[in-house]
């Protein structure tokens, strides 16, 4: 099957991304391994007509937005994200009305038609620098209240939140991380900002899944407990072979990302599809948002 797919993604000119959070095998055959924004812009820049995205569909969308000359395939189109579903356009011009004037911010978790209606994108990484680069002292943040409270704990702007969650980060309890440091005293635990503020305050780092890569990799320590999904370990272990990596609890394995498998990326090159797109006005629209934060966030050279 391998084979097969490496025969295709040839014919095609096609790149295979796979999101951090991937299965071993699909993280395997994948060009490139990263989290959304990285992979979306990476792939932008090379020369294929084809993206395969392994990863959620806001993901490909993302793509889709950076790459309007290429075709973006989802392997399997029910990948979707719950959090990113937890605000729609309806529901943010509401809460836009309730709090007029205020510069919104949506969390790359968030459906292309929802980064239109925003001023700006963010990713976990990039959050607290993109909403200390606004000039306003409120900012509405959607779709994750916990990542909303991370910033709040992290500016001194107020942050109207929305009570989105991730289901999968929301499983990672206070209680796992006492019992793996229980495990295991000697690690350093980093969790993502998508996880409850009681995990993050037991957390020695609360890091994007980029982050946590650079962090395991510089720190002087041996062993880790990762608070995130679960397929993240899979990812570090590989990087680091002489360290240790333990999930924070194996309840917090994402079906959306696990959804993708060697036989759909097979199918979905040979058969050119399913396809996401995102076009005209709202391509253009989010596509500022995007590009606004990208501006931000970019070290000036
Ligand atoms: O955008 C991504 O890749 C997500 C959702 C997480 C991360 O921290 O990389």
């Amino acid at each position: 099957m391998i084979e097969k797919i490496q025969e295709l993604k040839k014919k095609r000119d096609a790149i295979i991304l796979a999101h951090n959070y991937q299965i071993p095998e699909v993280q395997d055959i994948a060009d490139l391994r990263g989290d959304s924004l990285e992979l979306s812009r990476k792939a932008a820049q090379t020369d294929a007509k084809v993206i395969v995205f392994c990863g959620v569909h806001f993901m490909a969308e993302t793509a889709a937005i950076l790459s309007p000359a290429k075709t973006v395939l989802l392997p399997d189109i029910d990948a979707g994200c719950p959090l990113a579903d937890m605000i729609t356009v309806e529901a943010l011009r509401e809460l836009k009305s309730k709090y007029p004037g205020r510069p919104v911010v949506a969390y790359v978790n968030t459906s292309a038609a929802v980064k239109a209606e925003s001023d700006y994108a963010c990713t976990s990484a990039n959050a607290v620098k993109v909403i200390n680069a606004i000039k306003s002292d409120e900012i509405i943040f959607v779709p994750d209240k916990f990542l909303a409270a991370y910033v709040q704990s992290k500016t001194s702007k107020k942050i109207i939140s929305w009570g989105g969650y991730c289901p999968t980060h929301a499983k990672i309890m206070p209680e796992d991380i006492i019992e793996r440091k229980k495990e295991h005293p000697n690690a350093k635990v980093m969790s993502h900002p998508e996880c409850r503020q009681e995990v993050l305050a037991l957390s020695d780092a609360a890091l994007s899944t980029s982050g946590m890569i650079k962090y395991a990799a510089e720190n002087d320590a041996k062993e880790f407990i990762v608070g995130t999904e679960a397929g993240m370990v899979y990812r570090l272990q590989q990087d680091n072979p002489g360290k240790k990596f333990y999930a924070a609890s194996a309840a917090a394995t994402c079906p959306n990302m696990k959804r993708i498998t060697l036989e759909k990326i097979l199918w979905s090159l040979e058969d050119m599809k399913p396809i996401v797109t995102v076009t005209g006005e709202i391509r253009e629209r989010a596509l500022l948002s995007v590009q606004r934060m990208i501006d931000i966030a970019t070290p000036k050279a």
